[in-house]
């Protein structure tokens, strides 16, 4: 065993800035590359690696210190071997600084540019500057959008690398005209963020003519960082909340990863700067239901809720009680939420519903004749329990729709957990019964009655309404033909099924009476086409007209 320092690198011009995150703590064993904590100035947050592998002995910071190249912040104990043998501390710790953040370089801004704001009436382009080391790094926020006016040096984007986050500002003033970039982008030097029009240019070193047009793009070739009127602000901590978040890197990637939106979320760290902890207070409390993001709230809220932000027209005020006497209650907590899901699912699933019939005949015949045979023992077959068996044999065929969407990505699952939506007092819930391909149409119909008891008892836990790959949601029990379920994310698709009824059906020589199940088969087009949609609900069809096929 060795132990080394390891020291701040060469973070650029940097000096002196703020440590305003420890990512260790002693006692963890850290690997090379990995952040050990995080720091700031007013240009830019960033944090800064571990050149070794080892366990933290001694943390060398605290939040709030001040520190610069060379400074110590952790003594790292390695296995021997990281270490040269006969090196002594002094040198280690030189070695340590040799790791190198991906950090861009300071801007300077120059007394000339400062003061070098010129009118320019043409089109201008804003390039991305000269960021330093960075390539490809995502573009993670849009801080503006066209018809903006925008100040020269106000910010337009925010960029992240794994190690640092910046704002990129314009370059000029202006009326924004086109943006050339959105969330997800990466971008390089050099690369067209806008389009800007009747501006001011920050950044020309030389006049351009009031008349010049098109004016030359105000960083048209990538200019060198200490020359560079255009300036690479990172986060601001003094801005106003709401506006640009104040998290580090890390903390912006685990939001992201999370789905949380941290405008919303309120920091608890020095000056407001949302950590870790409080990403992660924010998820529990929403999950727990003692919080709602502005989306969900938007959402569950139908009187004005959302539509703004869609670019529709505001919900319809109306003052019903001009029309007849009117009495309020409050949306239950279980309608909130499944309420929030589904308008989510059905905004962003592009939903397509395929209707079939299925001959349930035999099928309904073979479940009363067992329910009359199990009449003693108490034990119910229901259709909803072959339905469930019936689906998992189709699952197991088409497996795309057994399938979640990860960004460009299929998730194949290879289990069959099956959803069933049941109608409760309080509300739409969606407990699941797992394994259903290893298990019989008594079992299943013997949880289901278990878990359909315990969801109007309100007693289903998380682990009852999770895992489920596919679902169904039946009104037999109670009507109608054919009706289009939503799809309930992250799964591709839903069968909805209404209640069987004798039809007349033309064998080829005759009509005959067949009891008829309405199929409806709503399915993500993202993942899954129509013809595929069509042969699910066939294959369903032929299983339930014979159940034999199960076995197939
Ligand atoms: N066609 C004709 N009759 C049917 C049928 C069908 N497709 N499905 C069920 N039935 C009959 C049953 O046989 C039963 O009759 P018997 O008592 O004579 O045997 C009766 O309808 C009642 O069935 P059920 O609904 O209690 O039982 P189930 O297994 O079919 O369903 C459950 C259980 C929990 C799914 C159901 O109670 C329920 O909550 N359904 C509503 C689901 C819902 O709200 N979906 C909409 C979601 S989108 O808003």
């Amino acid at each position: 065993m060795a132990t080394i320092d390891i020291k701040v690198p060469d973070i650029g011009d940097f000096d002196a800035v703020g440590v305003i995150e420890l990512l260790v703590k002693v006692g963890d064993t850290v690997k090379a590359e990995q952040s050990l904590i995080t720091v700031e100035s007013d240009k830019a947050s960033m944090e800064i690696p571990s050149s070794h592998g080892g366990v933290v002995k001694e943390l060398k910071v605290k939040i709030g210190d001040q520190v610069s190249e060379g400074s110590v912040v952790v003594v790292l104990e390695t296995a021997a071997a990281e270490a040269p043998a006969a090196a002594k501390p002094g040198e280690i710790a030189a070695e340590t600084a040799v790791s190198k953040p991906n950090v861009p370089p300071a801007s300077v801004k120059t007394e000339e540019s400062a003061t070098n704001s010129v009118a320019a009436s043409g089109p201008v382009d804003v390039l991305v500057p000269d960021i330093g080391d960075f390539k490809d790094v995502a573009v993670i926020e849009v801080l503006v959008k066209p018809g903006d006016t925008v100040k020269a040096e106000q910010s337009l984007i925010t960029v992240e690398s794994d190690k640092a986050s910046m704002e990129i500002p314009s370059s000029a003033a202006g009326v924004l005209k086109e943006l050339k970039v959105k969330v997800g982008d990466t971008v390089n030097i050099g690369d067209l963020i806008a389009v800007l029009e009747g501006t001011a240019r920050a950044a020309a070193p030389v006049a351009a003519p009031a008349a010049a047009a098109p004016a030359p793009a105000a960083a048209s070739a990538p200019v060198p960082a200490t020359a560079a009127a255009v300036a690479v602000p990172a986060h601001d901590p003094t801005a106003p909340a709401g506006k640009t978040p104040h998290a580090s890197p890390s903390v912006r990637k685990f939001a992201r990863e999370l789905g949380v939106p941290l405008a919303e979320v309120k920091g608890s760290g020095p000056k407001g700067r949302i950590t870790q902890d409080d990403v992660q207070g924010f998820t529990k409390a929403v999950m727990a239901g003692t919080a709602q993001t502005k989306a969900i709230a938007a959402s569950a809220k139908p009187a004005g809720g959302g539509g703004e932000a869609l670019g529709l027209l505001p919900w319809p005020k109306v003052d019903f009680a001009k029309f007849g006497p009117v009495e309020r209650k409050d949306l239950g907590r279980i309608k909130k939420i499944s309420g929030a899901n589904l308008h989510r699912n059905w905004v962003l699933i592009p939903h397509v519903t395929n209707h079939d019939d299925a001959d349930i005949t035999e099928l309904e015949a073979f479940r009363v004749a067992t329910n009359k045979e199990n009449e003693k023992s108490g034990a119910k077959v229901t259709m909803l329990a072959f339905l469930i068996k019936a689906c998992v044999a189709a699952l197991k065929k088409f497996p795309d729709f057994n399938s979640s969407l990860d960004g460009d990505q299929l998730v194949m699952k290879q289990y069959f957990h099956i959803g069933f939506a049941a109608d409760t007092p309080n509300g739409l819930v969606v407990p699941v019964i797992k394994n259903a391909d290893q298990k019989g149409v008594l079992q299943i119909s013997k949880e289901m009655g278990e878990l359909a008891a315990k969801a109007r008892d309100g007693k289903l836990g998380p682990a009852d309404m999770s895992g489920a790959c596919f679902t169904i949601s039946s009104l037999g029990g109670i009507g109608g033909r054919y009706f289009t379920p939503i799809i309930n994310a992250p799964e591709v698709a839903i069968l909805g099924v209404c209640k069987s009824q004798m039809e007349p059906v033309w064998d080829g020589k005759q009509f005959v009476p067949r009891l008829m199940l309405p199929l409806s088969l709503s399915w993500d087009h993202r993942v899954i086409d129509g013809a595929s949609a069509a042969r699910f609900n066939a294959y369903l069809g032929q299983i339930l007209s014979d159940f034999r096929r199960v076995l197939l």
